[in-house]
């Protein structure tokens, strides 16, 4: 099935300049970048964005890093996209991400981990929707 996902390259990664190494990397595995804009989020954008993650210890860390410069927000489509995309990133904790997958070689750490995938169907729907208005995507 063609699916939708929402991906984040994240600031430590957008701050070593490697959006296009891993955009290549993500064109390779076949994915089609239908949408793509560097912004740097606000606060309130995060909390948002983050909300099933409020209340745990790592959340105002998380959102202050995410806001801390520049982030490269994308839309991918491909087969399967929404795994597709989590397998291609691989685990939260780069220490634990199998060879090949873009944290095992960019993540920094568990919390500067260099990308974001949507984890469901519902999910990808909701993060397309918060940053990217429907006629951004045709
Ligand atoms: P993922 O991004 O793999 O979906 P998640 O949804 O559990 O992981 O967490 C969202 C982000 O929050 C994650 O990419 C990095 C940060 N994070 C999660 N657990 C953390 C922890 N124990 N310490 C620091 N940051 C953490
Ligand atoms: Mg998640």
């Amino acid at each position: 099935m063609i699916q939708r996902t929402f991906c984040i390259i994240k600031p430590d990664a957008v701050a070593r300049g490697l959006e296009d190494e891993i955009n290549d990397i993500i064109i390779h595995k076949g994915f089609k970048i239908l949408a793509s804009k560097r912004l740097t989020a606000t606060r309130d954008q995060f909390e948002t964005f983050y909300a099933e993650h409020k209340g745990k210890p790592f959340f105002d860390g998380l959102v202050e890093f995410m806001t801390s410069g520049p982030i490269i927000v994308q839309v991918l489509e491909g087969e399967n996209a929404i795994q597709a995309w989590r397998d291609l990133m691989g685990k939260t904790d780069p220490a634990e991400a199998a060879e090949g997958t873009i944290r095992k070689k960019y993540a920094e750490s568990k919390g500067h981990n260099s990308v974001h995938g949507s984890d469901s169907p519902e999910s990808a729907e909701r993060e397309i929707n918060l940053w990217f208005k429907p006629e951004e995507l045709q």
